[in-house]
């Protein structure tokens, strides 16, 4: 390092190759590769341990609802047999022992400087090299800068006033203490009812004194059927990793799971109710499996939403509370679709209210609880399950500056932009993973991970070959893109929700479904066609002495 070189835009820098911005899966295994690479690298992690969501998130009930198998690292056969799986849907805290297992094990944590929020990432032109601040005063430079900042990393609180007078506790989902809470005998409320909220309130619910669940929409939930994985069954997927891990790249997810090639209306009234009822009672995402235009044809997923609304009049006794828990006006699939255990049984407990506030609204939150049109409830708790600023959340909440003074904020101010997820035109060598136009929240985030990780490794080899380095795309291509990513999305029903996917959560945000709908292999295909065409989608600049110096 020379710190003459720096001299110019304030404190002198550590020189690296690679800055990677977050631990969650993406960022550890970023640090990992390009360690083994022989690069110097520095991790910046905002949260005290690896982990990412499974860090913060440690509310009771916090589940995985993809398989524990398929949610997983693949790029570690070592690891794939060291470890074993416990249930089918790992709970938080086994999910953070395997987070922490992999961390041990490869040796990671020493590349990472945990409690670090990064405040800034300037691409400096004419040195080729991004620079990069922390709030604990840290100063980086390199060529590569990784944002693997994840699409649920900035909790949303409700946009309700009065939030800040609650005398109470309130505890928040996404930032939930380290130490045990006790909900005996307290009068507790929670508002949210997505995936966070129903994990919560099926698990707090027989513990409250009286729990009061303040609900908006609601969300539609299909039974997880979770169970704990036999000797013999983890044997099994030991011996056949590598099939396993083929399959999941090979299928619209990511993962493995039933798939159809019927529609809903090729068969007959009967027939459609009995495989309904089979992918029921088999619960996970058998349901989305059934027939393969459930999220193309309206009239076919109205018919699987109905029938998810009455299995909640079968598990509700309270007629009243039942069609209140009834999802309506919107598609069924095109929220994230929850999976739960004990959700709707959870509402026949005695001790447990729902107030639906689409008939009865929050007007605020006051000293002693929360005053619904109704009257005020009081609570001793409020557990917020807001959700997040998802997917662009993260990279607008700090500076990220490219060609020009060209800021990320400026650049998504009416949407995400991007190439194929990965890559914004402006910001030479700033690689995203599971960004937000690219499959993010819609496939398995572990394996967009690991192949977003590869592909940056494979596009940085071929910068070294060349002897080239500032990698961008086209503005071209990234407009081809996202024409891409809109004819695709103008075709499903995930457009059709009001949703952090589309934005819809976050007063102001821009609206729009913005990752790519087409499916894990499709993309996967589009990521290598772009590189085996030999870049062509993108700008390079030649390295200079200076920036590897
Ligand atoms: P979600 O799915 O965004 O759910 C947030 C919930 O919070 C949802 O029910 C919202 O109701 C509710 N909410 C937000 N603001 C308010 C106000 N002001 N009043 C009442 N209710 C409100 O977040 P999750 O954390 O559950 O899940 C995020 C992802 O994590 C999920 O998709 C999985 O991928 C895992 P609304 O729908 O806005 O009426």
């Amino acid at each position: 390092m020379n710190d003459s070189n720096t001299a110019h835009l304030g404190a002198p820098a550590r020189r690296l190759d690679v800055i990677i911005v977050g631990a969650g899966f993406g960022g550890m295994y970023a640090v990992y590769k390009f360690r083994e690479l022989g690069l110097a690298i520095q991790g910046f992690e905002a949260g005290g341990n690896v982990g990412g969501v499974w860090y913060w998130n440690r509310y009771p009930g916090a589940r995985v609802d993809l398989p524990s198998i398929d949610y997983s690292y693949a790029f570690s056969p070592e690891i794939e047999q060291e470890w074993t799986w416990k249930e089918q849907f790992a709970a938080q805290p086994e999910l953070l022992d395997y987070i922490n297992f992999v961390a041990d094990r490869l040796d990671l944590r020493k590349h990472i400087q945990f409690n670090t929020r990064v405040t800034s990432a300037v691409w400096d032109e004419a040195r080729q090299l991004w620079r990069v601040t922390t709030d604990q005063g840290d100063v980086c430079e390199a060529p590569i800068c990784i944002m693997a900042t994840g699409p649920l990393s900035i909790p949303k609180d409700p946009e309700i006033p009065g939030l800040a007078s609650f005398k109470g506790d309130l505890l928040r989902a996404a930032k939930w203490p380290h130490q045990p809470v006790s909900f005996a005998g307290k009068r507790v409320g929670i508002i949210g009812t997505g995936s966070t909220g129903i994990q919560i309130i099926q698990e707090i619910g027989p513990q409250c004194g009286e729990l009061f669940v303040f609900q908006r929409t609601p969300s539609f939930t299909m039974p997880m059927r979770n169970e704990e994985l036999t000797p013999d069954y983890v044997a099994e997927v030991k011996r056949n990793y590598k099939s396993i891990r083929e399959a999941a790249l090979n299928s619209a997810v990511g993962g493995v799971r039933p798939t159809s090639t019927r529609g809903f209306f090729t068969v007959t009234p009967r027939q459609r109710q009995s495989l309904l009822e089979d992918a029921w009672k088999q619960g996970g995402l058998n349901m989305l499996g059934t027939f393969s235009d459930l999220l193309l044809n309206e009239e076919a997923n109205e018919h699987v939403a109905e029938f998810v609304r009455g299995k909640i009049s079968e598990m509700v006794k309270d007629p009243a509370t039942a069609e209140a828990l009834k999802p309506r006006g919107y598609p069924i699939f095109a929220r994230r679709p929850c999976l739960d255990n004990t959700y709707y049984d959870t509402f026949n407990l005695p001790t447990v209210h729902l107030k639906n506030c689409l008939v009865d609204p929050i007007l605020e939150i006051t000293e002693r609880g929360v005053r619904l049109e109704s009257g005020e409830v009081e609570l001793d708790m409020l557990i917020l399950a807001t959700g997040y600023d998802g997917l662009t959340g993260a990279l607008m909440a700090f500076d990220v500056v490219g060609r020009g003074g060209l800021t990320v904020n400026e650049v998504w101010k009416s949407g995400a932009r991007g190439h194929l997820g990965l890559m914004m035109a402006g910001f030479p060598n700033l690689f995203l993973t599971t960004g937000p136009t690219g499959p993010a929240a819609l496939a398995n985030i572990i394996r967009t991970s690991e192949h977003d990780v590869d592909w940056i490794a494979t596009a940085m080899a071929h910068m070294d070959a060349k002897g080239l380095t500032a990698m961008e795309p086209t503005p071209a291509a990234e407009d081809r893109w996202m024409a891409i990513v809109a004819a695709l999305a103008e075709r499903t029903l995930v457009s059709k929700a009001k949703t952090w996917y589309v934005g819809a959560n976050v007063e102001g945000k821009s609206q729009g479904l913005t990752m790519f709908t087409g499916g894990f292999v499709k993309y996967r295909e589009y990521c290598r066609t772009a590189a085996e065409a030999g870049y062509t989608d993108f700008t390079f600049e030649p390295a200079r002495e200076m920036a590897t110096a």
